[in-house]
């Protein structure tokens, strides 16, 4: 005798059976009623089922189990495997045998979700959308600086690269609005984009892309609504990542810094103050980049993105200074070395000037590099130190240089 069993059933139970074993409900009734009653209200709201781009559904809690297992524990940057593994067991016990293909094919892809070394191809199909030869050049030149993409390896950046879509914009469209649901990652092309931000009913921009850069990995990291509004302030074009395979390539990555950089931001003076989540969230926007010996890393008076901090090597700072009395000739005099642990980069960050030094590698350097966005959404609490040694590097310009040049005065 054959049992037909019910299209959907399947999910139902392994959603409902997670809910249970994650509340602990004391009365197991009253829970299933509530569960089903809401998951049926966000089904009424046009929701489909599982479907991972769907707020209500999510809201509801009616979970994507592929989506949450590989939710990361912002607190400790562990991917909640665990849990999830015992979950897929659990319910894999259910099972009776004349189903068992059926729900061990099902029951076998959650759990192989929850092993972050897993290869992802098994379990997931690879989002693909097809390019021409112009549109993968232009897509590759938008990309070769964004931060988050550099500590991918060739495989996962030609993953990315395959499932990145493009979307032109016009003046004054929302690409995204704070509050809502993540459902794109977004690399600038080209066109300008301001940062929007409402809160205690005040709305006020308070930041800007101006044709590079890329926003809203914020809502896809860490399962949150968006932070911020963005809008196109002129006509633009944007190449877009999908919600899971930024999850499944970016996210899955992070972990991994997460635990590489872990003990050596901890050790940093600088972000001392920061709360050991913040600092993790540091590490999140962090990348990673290499300089050979005589390399320069900055030119003094070029216009400034990124903040520096050196895990390896040695960097000289230097600042031009007029040789002759009229003028015409410069020399670089050393103004500084910064080693393991120490930063640069931040000044023209903070007082929105051109870079006021030039930066070399000395030997091979590695640093941590961090946007200027990342810079002044998550390094806010260490401002007090960094003003603090702008202050001496005031004091030291003077003594070097003459009291006729001054560093501007940090932004208040
Ligand atoms: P998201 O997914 O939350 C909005 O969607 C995006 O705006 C966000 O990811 C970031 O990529 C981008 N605070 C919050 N979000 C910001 C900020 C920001 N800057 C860029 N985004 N700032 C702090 C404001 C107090 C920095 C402003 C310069
Ligand atoms: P930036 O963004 O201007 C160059 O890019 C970086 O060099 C700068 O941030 C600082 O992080 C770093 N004066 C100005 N910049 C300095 C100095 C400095 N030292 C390091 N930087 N002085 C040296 C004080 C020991 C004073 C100048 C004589």
């Amino acid at each position: 005798m054959s049992i037909e069993i019910p299209e959907g059933l399947t999910e139902l139970l392994q959603s409902f059976t997670v809910e249970v074993l994650r509340n602990q409900p004391g009365d197991l009734l009253e829970f299933a009623l509530q569960y089903f009653t809401r998951l049926k209200e966000n089904e009424t709201r046009g929701g489909a089922f599982g479907n991972e781009h769907n707020s209500a559904a999510r809201a509801g809690k009616a979970v994507n189990f592929i989506e949450e297992a590989m939710q990361i524990d912002s607190e400790n940057g562990e991917e909640d495997d665990d849990d999830e593994e015992f979950v897929a067991v659990f319910f894999l016990s259910f099972l009776s045998a004349p189903v068992i293909n059926r729900f061990v094919r099902r029951a076998s892809v959650c759990a192989e979700a929850y092993n972050p070394d897993e290869d992802e191809e098994e379990r997931e199909p690879r989002v693909t959308h097809p390019k021409t030869d112009e549109q993968r050049q232009r897509l590759q030149e938008a990309c070769k600086d964004i931060l988050l993409f550099k500590n991918l390896d060739q495989e996962q950046i030609s993953q990315v690269l395959d499932a990145m879509f493009e979307k032109v914009v016009v003046t004054g469209e929302h690409i995204i609005d704070q509050d809502d649901d993540g459902d794109n990652f977004y690399v600038i092309e080209r066109g300008m984009f301001d940062i929007v931000l409402k809160a205690e009913g005040t709305t006020r921009t308070v930041g800007s892309y101006d044709n590079r850069g890329s926003f809203g990995e914020l809502a896809l990291m860490y399962n949150t609504p968006r932070a911020a509004t963005i809008i196109a302030t002129s006509p633009g074009a944007l190449w877009c990542l999908d919600r899971l395979t930024f999850r499944r390539i970016i996210v899955k990555n992070n972990a991994k810094k997460r635990k590489t950089y872990e003990a050596f931001i901890g050790t940093l003076p600088l972000l001392m103050s920061l709360e050991v989540s913040e600092r993790m969230k540091v590490v999140d926007v962090l990348s990673t980049k290499v300089y050979n010996s005589g390399e320069q890393i900055i030119a003094q008076g070029d216009l400034a993105d990124s903040f520096y901090i050196v895990e390896s090597g040695h960097v000289r700072i230097t600042m031009k200074r007029s040789k002759s009395k009229n003028n015409t000739e410069d020399e670089e005099v050393e103004i500084a070395t910064c080693s393991r642990g120490q930063y640069f980069g931040e000044l023209a960050l903070v007082t929105n000037k051109p870079r006021a030094a030039s930066a070399y590698a000395m030997d091979n350097v590695k640093c941590l590099v961090m946007g200027v966005q990342a810079f002044e959404r998550l390094l806010g609490p260490c401002m007090d130190i960094m003003k603090r040694n702008i202050a001496n590097y005031e004091e030291q310009l003077i003594t070097l240089f003459g009291s006729h040049i001054a560093i501007e005065e940090p932004d208040a």
